[in-house]
């Protein structure tokens, strides 16, 4: 099938795979080279010579390697997959990916952090940016979103000011992808519309344990239209079917250290390995007539619709099954846009979402360097384009014909316009009668609420996360008005939350602050005041908000290190080994030293990483196996002592066996032997439970006193 993954995109981008296997050098114009190790001199000792044609196009090409990194989102990675629909749509959309179930319809999938530059840590307290490109039969659509469901503001004319607050101070660039600093909660403490986006990116959303275990949100309200040119309102979802899983902050921390690339190793490496993530898409659809029975605008990005007013709909799925060939090429040059839209899907009016719809092409145009971005092998469609659009830097396509405008009757009419039955775009007939204004709508006013809503959904050691990542970050920041006007908005959305920050701080929450209330929202002195509503709790909770609630307990892909030196014993091995992968886990041989390691049977086992460069961060689960000569080598060897000390500090499973006891005991594992998730001497099956936990939270509090 033309479509299909295998020979749709991939066929496409196959022209333009340059593959040196076998060739021979040769410069830019097709000189065969034989020197590309020395320039061409006056001598041997002497001048280079200008007329060095190599050397000059070497250099030159090097000296311009860099593109802008992109404004915001810089850093992140990519893979390829295809989107499959389980049952047609076609009552919703008139979308061929939406309404025909034998597509496979390619995809390329960039995730992304967004405040940090391109080199920095994977594991930065942030929100995560999810974009799907669909290479649809009717043309590109760009689905633009983040892992969290909303946003932090709610009209685009507030992002610049949001990201320069974000972003590393300007009079000395510190810090890098990180938000706890003065300017953030500066912005924060005075913009109440961001409260919402800001408590989700206080909890363990804002570190996951991986790209595959992360939901998706399109976050704006869009629309759905069929084919009798019908719209519903819609909200897009992505649910991982490996579960939505997260780390603890200490360890996002020593990942910074210990593996910066943590979230780009892990998406390269399941890929690579066939463990191929799958996200299901999930649509919430609202008719045209029920746009006002909320609680809250529809059109208000900073607000998502509980899944228990509105059902998620499953209807297709995205699988990723291969890496870029080439990072540049693919991942950075791709470019997405929430503006790229097919037949079938259109926009509403949120202010947020019109604002991208300008910004998008736009900041291409710096980043890329060209209006002809689209013909870059990443962004063009897999369906043929035709159009007037002309020249330009880098144009590839060698336009036939003498017209380039429209009417034509020289080049006999064409490009054609394409009626509606043709598949002819045309936008959702809206009616719209109202005066122009500079305003925003009252109903955005609510900021309070949905906060609330999601601080009560999650269990409570996802609210002791929450407001230990509140009171990092304002620890962070050094101004007291920053901090007290925070602790004022924590209040109104949960006064224990509130509380415990300030106890943290060894700060009071004040009851008034000393701003007037309209200087701390940022309402300007025109009457025009927006002033922010009390908490309306018109629910209480949302189950599927907490990470605890959204089940999946395979350990598909989790890494377990296997703590060994010579003389393991060699049968606990073998069956723990043989266990574990048939759940098609991934397991490592961590060894007191590299090269190869000898079992108890004499047998020789490649180490997969020497304890003086493997992090047990970098792991989800352990296992000591017995030997008694291994077991001793693991007791004289600190490293091994804190790779167990931490593993239990951060919840994760750990399984012991036979002689691995007493290295165990000299650990602080002996406090933690009638743990749920520490298997003495127990069967495989039992670890496989303990890590399909992900972590045994209910350990925390006390796991916390380990200093590791
Ligand atoms: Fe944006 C990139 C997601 C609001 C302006 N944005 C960008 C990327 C993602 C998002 C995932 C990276 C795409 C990639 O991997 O290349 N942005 C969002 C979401 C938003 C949002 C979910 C709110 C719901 N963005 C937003 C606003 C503006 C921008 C309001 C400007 C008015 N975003 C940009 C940008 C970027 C971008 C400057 C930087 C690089 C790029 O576009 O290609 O144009």
């Amino acid at each position: 099938m033309e479509n299909d993954n295998k020979v749709g995109k991939k066929k496409d981008l196959e022209q333009n795979i340059s593959d040196p296997e076998g060739k021979t050098m040769t410069t830019n114009q097709g000189v065969k080279v034989n020197d590309t190790n020395n320039s061409l001199k006056a001598g041997e000792r002497g001048a280079t010579l200008l007329e060095d044609f190599i050397l000059r196009e070497k250099i030159t090409h090097f000296d311009h390697e860099r593109i802008p990194e992109r404004i915001v989102h810089a850093r992140g990675s990519a893979a390829h997959g295809y989107f499959e629909l389980y049952e047609s749509q076609e009552k919703y959309s008139k979308a061929g990916i939406f309404t025909d179930t034998n597509r496979k319809t390619p995809v390329f999938t960039r995730f992304s952090t967004v405040a940090g530059s391109k080199g920095s840590a994977d594991l930065a307290r942030d929100v995560r940016g999810f974009a799907v490109k669909f290479y649809t039969e009717e043309g590109v659509f760009d689905l633009v979103g983040n892992n969290m469901p909303i946003f932090f503001i709610q009209d685009a004319m507030k992002f610049p000011d949001l990201i320069h607050a974000v972003k590393p101070e300007p009079h000395r660039e510190i810090p890098q992808a990180a938000s706890a600093h003065d300017t953030f909660y500066d912005f924060v403490s005075r913009t109440p519309e961001t409260l919402h986006n800001h408590i989700w990116a206080m909890s363990d959303r804002a570190i996951p344990r991986s790209f595959r275990m992360m939901e998706g949100f399109g976050i704006h309200t869009f629309r759905l239209i069929n084919k009798e040119g019908k719209s519903h309102f819609v909200k897009f979802h992505w649910k991982p079917l490996l579960g939505v899983k997260s780390v603890t902050w200490d360890e996002a921390v020593k990942l910074h250290g210990a593996d910066t690339d943590f979230h780009r190793r892990d998406l390269w490496d399941a890929i690579d390995s066939g463990q191929f993530p799958e996200w299901e898409l999930g649509i919430q659809v609202v008719p045209q007539e029920d746009e006002h029975k909320f609680d809250f605008d529809l059109l208000d990005p900073t607000k998502l619709i509980p899944e228990e007013i509105v059902p998620v709909q499953r209807i297709g799925k995205m699988t990723l099954n291969r890496n870029p060939e080439n990072f540049f090429a693919e991942t950075e040059q791709v470019a997405f846009h929430p503006g790229h839209i097919v037949p079938g899907i259109d926009f509403s009016n949120d202010p947020l979402l019109q604002g991208r719809l300008f910004s998008y092409t736009d900041t291409q145009l710096s980043r890329l360097g060209s209006p002809n971005f689209h013909e870059i092998p990443i962004n063009r469609p897999i369906n043929p384009t035709h159009n007037n659009q002309r020249d330009g830097h880098m144009r590839m396509t060698v336009n036939k014909g003498n017209t380039a405008y429209f009417p034509n009757s020289m080049g006999g009419g064409c490009p054609h316009m394409a009626k509606m039955a043709e598949g002819g775009f045309t936008s959702y007939e809206e009616r719209i009668d109202a005066n122009k204004v500079r305003a925003r709508s009252e109903s955005f006013s609510d900021h309070f609420s949905q906060p609330g809503i999601f601080y009560r959904s999650l269990e409570t050691w996802e609210k002791n996360h929450v407001a230990e990542a509140y009171s990092f970050e304002l620890g962070k920041c050094t101004q007291d008005h920053i901090k007290e006007r925070m602790l004022w908005l924590i209040n109104k959305i949960d006064k224990d939350l509130a509380q415990k920050v300030a106890d943290n701080l060894g700060m009071k929450v004040p009851s008034k602050i000393d701003k007037p209330v309209n200087q701390a929202i940022g309402a300007d002195d025109d009457g025009k005041k927006n002033e922010p509503q009390e908490r309306k709790d018109y629910i209480d909770k949302s189950e599927a908000l907490s990470q605890t609630h959204i089940k999946a307990d395979s350990i598909a892909t989790r890494k377990i290190a296997f703590l060994v030196s010579d003389g393991f014993d060699a049968g606990n091995v073998s069956k723990m080994k043989e266990a574990l992968e048939k759940k098609n886990a991934v397991v490592n041989l961590v060894a007191t030293h590299g090269g190869n390691v000898k079992c108890s049977e004499g047998e020789m086992h490649p180490v997969d990483a020497a304890l003086m460069t493997a992090e047990s961060v970098a792991f989800d689960a352990i296992y000591i196996p017995g030997g008694v000569k291994s077991v001793k080598a693991l007791k004289d060897n600190a490293k091994a002592k804190k790779f167990i000390n931490e593993s239990l500090k951060h919840c994760k499973a750990i399984a012991i066996d036979s002689e691995g006891e007493e290295l165990f005991y000299e650990t602080f594992g002996k406090d933690f032997k009638d743990d749920k998730a520490v298997c003495i001497n127990k069967k495989p099956a039992d670890f496989i439970k303990a890590i399909g936990m992900h972590r045994n939270w209910e350990r925390e509090d006390k796991a916390k006193m380990i200093p590791a």
